[in-house]
């Protein structure tokens, strides 16, 4: 009797955790769809195209995690959001994965219940200015009104900016993405701060007279931008970790969409685990051998996606940077698929 107690209490315990640690990958395969945290529409990351599709840096995460659960890039669902609603969102389980030009901190990635899965584009904040203020630097700014979006790490950076450089400012912080740009564009403000990736976007894309404008020449922080899931669901972290780091690598590994069929054929070792030739990695991640095959033929690698979206074949031009593979000198670096 007394072992009867005990191996059901067990039993017990164990669904205890199951049901704890909710295994969104599970989910996710039942639903058919991901589940994709984007902003309302900010060009380059994530935003929809003239045909309502949504494309961008992020929305590749989106797409590299659909490619690798499902075998098609096309199997996610972009859920809209601002800046304040992004967590509540992610914590709710509204959303699998938060994929929306999101810095990681040290209390983002500890207090809020949510955990980074990778960086995929490394930023840093920086200002916007008309060219009508007349001003060439960030230390030039004293007095200035400066616009912010609520809810941004931007806020805080500001800030202790300010302070420590003795620059005062009135900051004004508006909820909705279009509503600060507008509010900036019609001269409310004189700057706009937020991640010079969004500096880029918001000029080229959203004001009328791009070249009447220009981003100062101070970076101000690291924001190093990635993908979040909820603390607590490992396998479901992994799926979306190594979703990214299969774009990555296989950039590094010389692979693209255009030549991953022929690739198939390679001896190179790490060819054939990353693309399942060997089979073993997608298994580990619960997931069909053909994973990062899928993903590198569907979405491209990380340099293809890059240039598409924010580099050189995009309007905002940005350079690889700090971007670039590791051995270009950048910060891009692959974990191994072994
Ligand atoms: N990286 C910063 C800023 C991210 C952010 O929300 N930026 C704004 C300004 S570019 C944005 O993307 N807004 C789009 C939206 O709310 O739809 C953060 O994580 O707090």
């Amino acid at each position: 009797m007394s072992k009867i107690k005990i191996v059901a209490g067990a039993l017990l315990a164990l669904a205890g955790i199951s049901s704890a640690h909710a295994d969104t990958l599970d989910v996710v395969k039942k639903r058919g769809v991901v589940q994709c945290g984007v902003t309302t529409g900010f060009a380059g990351f994530s935003a929809p195209d003239a045909k309502g599709e949504w494309t961008g840096l992020d929305v590749d995460v989106c797409r590299a995690v659909a490619a690798a659960v499902f075998g098609d890039a096309s199997k996610f669902k972009a859920v809209p959001l601002n800046a304040q609603q992004r967590f509540t969102a992610l914590q709710s389980g509204e959303i699998d994965l938060l994929a929306r030009n999101t810095t990681v901190t040290q209390q983002r990635d500890t207090a809020l219940g949510a955990i980074h899965a990778g960086i995929n584009f490394y930023d840093g904040q920086g200002f916007l200015v008309g060219k009508s203020l007349g001003v060439n630097s960030a230390k030039e700014l004293d007095g200035a009104t400066i616009c912010l979006q609520t809810g941004t790490s931007n806020e805080n950076t500001l800030a202790d900016w300010a302070r420590a450089n003795n620059v005062k400012y009135k900051p004004v912080v508006i909820e909705q993405f279009n509503e600060v740009v507008n509010a900036f564009a019609a001269g409310r403000c004189d700057v706009f701060s937020t991640d010079a990736s969004g500096l880029a976007s918001i000029r080229i894309s959203k004001l009328q007279n791009p070249d009447d404008y220009q981003v100062l020449p101070e970076i101000i922080s690291k924001e190093p931008l990635g993908p979040f899931v909820r603390q607590g669901d490992d396998g479901w972290l992994n799926v979306v970790k190594w979703s990214l780091h299969a774009m990555i690598g296989a950039e590094e590994l010389g692979l693209t969409s255009k030549n991953v069929d022929e690739q198939l054929k390679s001896d190179n070792p790490n060819i054939q685990r990353l693309l399942g030739v060997t089979e073993g990695a997608g298994k580990n991640l619960g997931l069909d051998e053909k994973w990062a095959y899928n993903i590198v033929k569907q979405v491209g690698n990380y340099g293809e996606s890059f240039e598409r979206n924010v580099g050189q074949d995009s309007p905002l031009k940005i350079q690889r940077g700090l971007n670039a593979q590791w051995t270009d000198g950048g910060l891009m670096y692959a974990l191994p698929v072994r």
